[in-house]
C-alpha cells in the first residue's frame, strides 16, 4: 500500500533521530529534510511542505522542551502535531438520533467510488445499530442498481431502486417514503465523467428537491492534489457537505489527495483503504498521522474489534496482544478477524508493527482455518492450553486423529510460536520507545 511508503519514510525519519547520539540542530535540519522528501513523494504539494516544514523546524528548534520530556520525544511530537495540524481539524460530526431519520446523499464523478461508498457507509451505520437503508439514484449507468443490490445484501440493508424510472429525484422520493422507518437513509447518485461543472449542477439540484442532511462528496484519492479542485468547487456550492476520499489503499498521492482536500477546509469525515464493505474508518487527523508513524494506540485497535461484533472480551484481547494466549484464543481470533477483511489492517493499529510483518502471516486462508479447526479438535483440552507439551509422538497422534499431516500439525505450532513472540516484543518495544505518552487521538 502507497500510504504505508509514505507513514515508513516518516518513521525512517523519526527514527534517525532516535538514533541520534545528540539531537541538535542538524539532527533537525536533516528531518525536516526527510520529511518534505517524503511528502513530495506522495504528492502533497510543494507550497504545503514548505509551510509545514518551516513550522516543524522553527517548533523543534526553539520551542522550550516541557519537563519530564526529552529533546528527541519533543521532536517527534512536534512532528506528530505539524502533520496532523496539516491534515485539517476534526470535523464536527453528524448528529445521528435513533427515529429522526437522516437522509446522506453521495455525489462525485464517476469511477469515484460512490456505489461502493454507499454501501460501506450503509454496512458502517449498520454495525452501529442503527437501522439503515441505500437508495440507487443512478439512473444513467446500466447496472448501477444491480452494483448496489449485490453490495447492499452483503451488508444486509434495505434498498430501494426502480429500473423503469428514468427520473432520480422521483425514486428517491419514493424510497425516502418507503424508508420513513429508518434511522438513516443513503442515496446513490449518478456521476458525470470528470465535468464537474455539471456534477455540481446536478448535485445542486437534487439537492434542492431532496433536501438531505448531509451532501457528501467522493473523491478518488489516486487523483493525488487535484483532488483539491474537486474539493474547492463542491465546498463552494454547498457548505454542510462533508467529503469521503476513496482507493487511498491503491494510491501513491493519498497524502497529496488528503492534505490537499484538508488545506481548502472541506472536512474529511471518512476514507477508504480498501474495496471490501469494511474497509471505511471515520478520518480522525491525530489517529490517522498516529498509525502513519507507526504509533497507533491499542484503543483504537480494541475499538476495531468491538466493532466487528467479535465476541472477545476486553481483557482476553489484552492477554492476546502481550502473548498471553493458547491455540484455541489463537484460532479464535484468526477466524474472527477473517470476517473484518485483512488483519492488516488491524495490526496495523498496533504500535512498532506497521512495517515489518512478513506478508504471508497476515493472509489466513479459508482452507488453513479449516485445517486448523480439526487439529486443534484432535487435541487434548491440555495440549490446547499448553502447546509446548506437543512432542513428536503427540503430534504424531493428533495429525492421524484429524486427517492431516504431521507437518501442518507444525506449521500451526509455529504459526502460535511466531504470533506469541511477536506480541510479546511488541509489548517490549512500545514502551521505551514512546513511553511518556504522546497525544494520541
Ligand atoms: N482499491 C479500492 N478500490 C475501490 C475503492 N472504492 C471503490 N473502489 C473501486 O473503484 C471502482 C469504482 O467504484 P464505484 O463505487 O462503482 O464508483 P462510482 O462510479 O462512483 O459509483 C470499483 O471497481 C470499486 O471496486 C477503494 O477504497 N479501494
Ligand atoms: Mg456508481
Amino acid at each position: 500500500m502507497a500510504l504505508e511508503r509514505l507513514g515508513s519514510s516518516l518513521y525512517e525519519a523519526l527514527r534517525k533521530v532516535f538514533r541520534a547520539p545528540v539531537v541538535d540542530e542538524e539532527t533537525v535540519k536533516e528531518l525536516v529534510r526527510d520529511v518534505q522528501r517524503a511528502l513530495l513523494q506522495a504528492d502533497v504539494n510543494v507550497k504545503l511542505v514548505v509551510e509545514i516544514s518551516k513550522r516543524i523546524e522553527d517548533k523543534a528548534l526553539k520551542e522550550k522542551v516541557p519537563p519530564g520530556i526529552s529533546r528527541r520525544e519533543h521532536v517527534v511530537k512536534v512532528v506528530y502535531e505539524e502533520l496532523t495540524h496539516f491534515l485539517g481539524e476534526k470535523p464536527a460530526p453528524l448528529k445521528i438520533v435513533p427515529g429522526k431519520r437522516k437522509v446522506l446523499m453521495l455525489v462525485g464523478i464517476q469511477g469515484s467510488g460512490k456505489t461502493t461508498g454507499a454501501a460501506k457507509l450503509a454496512r458502517y451505520f449498520q454495525k452501529r445499530g442503527l437501522k439503515t437503508a441505500l437508495v440507487c439514484a443512478d439512473t444513467y449507468r446500466p447496472g448501477a442498481y444491480a452494483q448496489l443490490q449485490q453490495m447492499a445484501r452483503r451488508a444486509n440493508v434495505p434498498i430501494y431502486g426502480d429500473l423503469k424510472e428514468k427520473k432520480s429525484v422521483k425514486i428517491v422520493v419514493e424510497g425516502l417514503k418507503q424508508f420513513n422507518d429508518r434511522d438513516i437513509v443513503i442515496i446513490d447518485t449518478a456521476g458525470r465523467h470528470k465535468e464537474e461543472k455539471s456534477l455540481i449542477d446536478e448535485m445542486k439540484k437534487l439537492e434542492k428537491s431532496i433536501k438531505p442532511d448531509e451532501v457528501i462528496l467522493v473523491i478518488d484519492g489516486t487523483i493525488g492534489q487535484q483532488a483539491a479542485v474537486q474539493a474547492k468547487a463542491f465546498h463552494e456550492a454547498t457548505p454542510i457537505g462533508s467529503i469521503f476520499v476513496a482507493k487511498l489503499d491503491g494510491s501513491a498521492r493519498g497524502g497529496g489527495a488528503l492534505s490537499a482536500v484538508a488545506a481548502i477546509g472541506a472536512p474529511i469525515k471518512f476514507i477508504s483503504l480498501g474495496e471490501k464493505i469494511d474497509d471505511i474508518e471515520t478520518f480522525v487527523p491525530s489517529r490517522f498521522v498516529g498509525r502513519l508513524l507507526g504509533m497507533g494506540d491499542l484503543e483504537s485497535l480494541i475499538e476495531k474489534v468491538r466493532e466487528a461484533e467479535v465476541k472477545v472480551p476486553e481483557k482476553k484481547m489484552r492477554a492476546f496482544l502481550s502473548g498471553r494466549f493458547n491455540l484455541t484464543d489463537m484460532y479464535k481470533q484468526f477466524e474472527s478477524m477473517k470476517s473484518m477483511g485483512p488483519l492488516r489492517h488491524i495490526l496495523k493499529m498496533i504500535p512498532g508493527m506497521t512495517y515489518n510483518i512478513p506478508e504471508e502471516m497476515m493472509e489466513m486462508a479459508e482452507d488453513t482455518l479449516k485445517k486448523w479447526r480439526v487439529i486443534i479438535q484432535s487435541m487434548t483440552p491440555e495440549e490446547r492450553e499448553k502447546p509446548k507439551i506437543l512432542s513428536a509422538s503427540r503430534i504424531r497422534r493428533v495429525a492421524r486423529g484429524s486427517g492431516t499431516k504431521e507437518k501442518e500439525v507444525k506449521e500451526l505450532l509455529e504459526r502460535y510460536n511466531m504470533l506469541r513472540k511477536m506480541m510479546k516484543s511488541l509489548r517490549r518495544k512500545r514502551l521505551p520507545f514512546f513511553g511518556k505518552g504522546l497525544p494520541m487521538a
